[in-house]
């Protein structure tokens, strides 16, 4: 399939789409958003595929929503649209997806990485939501899960005042699991995302499921979750095979079923 705005590659059992629109520093338009979604649903319907990695450039993982493209839609055009609802559909992907971010993540750039499974930043990674100083706010979920990535202090002195965040207050702050030098992110992600790949897909979706549950519903109903998913792997060839290599003092050859 010929893209106009990403890249699509594979690397073994990794799908890597990489952002790229350099003269826009990878603002999401409309083509974006269609391309990104198609390129993940064809590696999510692919058996071969175990992770996935979004990244962009050095310079920008996504400098935000395409503002030229916004600027004169009315509410009207944009309620009828439902404005970017496509978004959601990416943060319904079942395999992991990683985002590997270096430079600009703001806006819906920084949306974008959040709706991602977790985010390996670059040491000179930024991420904000100045939605604020074009007289509008977060519409693409920066509001809501950067308040659960970073607490109510930090998201609102980000929502309200604009100003970004580097790469290691996101860190400390919980926005992003690991920092690695710019040079390594790349390989950094590709590593982490083939490593889960060798997991049992099922178990590994299962788990990414459990904790997604927990951002929205209670501890008791989310430990109830977690235990029924539990109790179900054990219907797992997987669990069977990953066990007895422990004890057999072997590797795992699990096969997805
Ligand atoms: N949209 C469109 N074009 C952009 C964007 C953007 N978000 N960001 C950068 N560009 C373009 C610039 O216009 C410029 O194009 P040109 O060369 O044709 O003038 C090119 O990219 C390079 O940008 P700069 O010259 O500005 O590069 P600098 O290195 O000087 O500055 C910055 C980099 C600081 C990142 C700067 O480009 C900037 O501030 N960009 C805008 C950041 C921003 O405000 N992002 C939030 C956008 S709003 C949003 O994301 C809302 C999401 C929710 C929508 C949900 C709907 C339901």
């Amino acid at each position: 399939m010929a893209y106009e705005t990403i890249i699509v590659e594979t690397r073994g059992k990794v799908g890597l789409v990489t952002l790229n629109r350099p003269n826009a520093l990878n603002a999401l338009n409309s083509t974006v958003l269609a391309e990104v979604l198609a390129a993940m649903q064809i590696f999510e319907a692919n058996p071969r595929i175990g992770a996935m990695v979004l990244t962009g450039s050095e310079k920008a993982f996504a400098a935000g929503a395409d503002i030229k493209e916004m600027q004169s839609k009315s509410y009207v055009d944009a309620y009828f649209e439902d404005f970017f609802v496509g978004w959601e559909q990416f943060a319904r992907i079942r395999k992991p997806v990683i985002a590997a971010v270096a430079g600009y993540a703001l806006g819906g750039g920084c949306e974008l990485a959040m709706m991602c499974d977790f985010i390996i930043a670059a040491d000179n990674a930024k991420f904000g939501q100045p939605e604020i100083t074009l007289g509008v706010m977060p519409g693409m979920g920066g509001s809501q899960r950067l308040t659960r990535f970073v607490g109510k202090s930090k998201a609102m002195d980000m929502c309200l005042t604009g100003r970004t965040m580097d790469a290691a207050e996101a860190e400390r702050s919980g926005l992003v699991s690991r920092v690695v030098p710019i040079g390594e992110l790349l390989e950094e992600a590709l590593k982490a995302a083939a490593k889960i790949a060798e997991f049992s897909l099922p178990a590994v979706m299962m788990a990414k499921e459990a904790v997604n549950r927990s951002y929205e519903t209670t501890l008791a109903e989310g430990l109830r979750f977690e235990r029924r998913l539990f109790h179900s792997m054990f219907a797992l060839e997987d669990q069977k095979e990953g066990m007895a290599a422990f004890v057999e003092k072997r590797s795992a050859n699990f096969r997805n079923q």
